[in-house]
């Protein structure tokens, strides 16, 4: 079967800094979030194979924009800023807590928010911050354990385990995967696919 995934067509679109330049919401919509250098970029580019789309940042913290990425003239990828990250200024978070929360909550388009969290660690107060927030707003979305390569297989269910307890997820509701090694990558497209119909 094909697959929208098979070797998309991707162009970046633009960079948002406030809502109000927000793209028309004409195409169904994926959203990606997670801390700082969790591996929202690497995730996206692996998605859609390509090997630096995405810029791959090796400063944590830089992105402060939403960034649309179109696929195939149909769908939008969003990468959004990472949270998290100690060393930016209060006034500049809460201008984007704004304006991210604002877009979340509003976006008539999104479909699904894949919220991104390091397999080697545990649950943080904002991952579940953003994970209660987006249950109690109704808002759609999928935790995706990532960076699987970096885990002994010995070890990858019992770290998967203490991320489900954290979140409150069932293992059925989330996803493994590895950017490096594109583990993960077919269970993402299936689950992706479900949210997106
Ligand atoms: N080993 C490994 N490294 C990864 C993986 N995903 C991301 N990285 C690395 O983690 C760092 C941050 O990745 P990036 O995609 O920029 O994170 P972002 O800040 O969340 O967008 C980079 O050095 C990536 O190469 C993965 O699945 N496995
Ligand atoms: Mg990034």
């Amino acid at each position: 079967m094909t697959s929208l995934w098979d070797s998309p067509r991707v162009g970046f679109v633009k960079s948002v800094f406030k809502t109000s330049n927000l793209p028309v919401p004409e195409f169904p919509e994926i959203a990606f979030a997670g801390r700082s250098n969790v591996g929202k970029s690497s995730l996206i580019n692996k998605l859609i194979n390509r090997r630096n789309l995405v810029k791959v940042s090796g400063r944590p913290g830089k992105t402060r924009s939403l960034n649309f990425f179109l696929v195939e003239a149909g769908l939008y990828l969003v990468d959004l800023p990472g949270y998290g990250y100690a060393k930016v200024p209060r006034k500049i978070k809460n201008d984007w807590q704004g304006l991210i929360s604002s877009y979340l909550l509003n976006r008539e388009s999104l479909c699904c928010v894949v919220v991104i969290i390091d397999l080697r660690h545990g649950v943080k107060p904002q991952d579940l911050e953003l994970v209660t927030w987006l249950r109690s707003n109704r808002v759609p979305f999928l935790p995706v354990y990532t960076k699987l390569d970096k885990v002994k297989k010995s070890q990858q269910g019992k770290n998967a385990a203490l991320l489900d307890a954290g979140l409150g997820v069932r293992p059925a509701e989330r996803l493994l995967f590895s950017a490096r090694t594109g583990a993960g990558k077919e269970n993402l497209i299936s689950a992706l696919d479900q949210f997106l119909s």
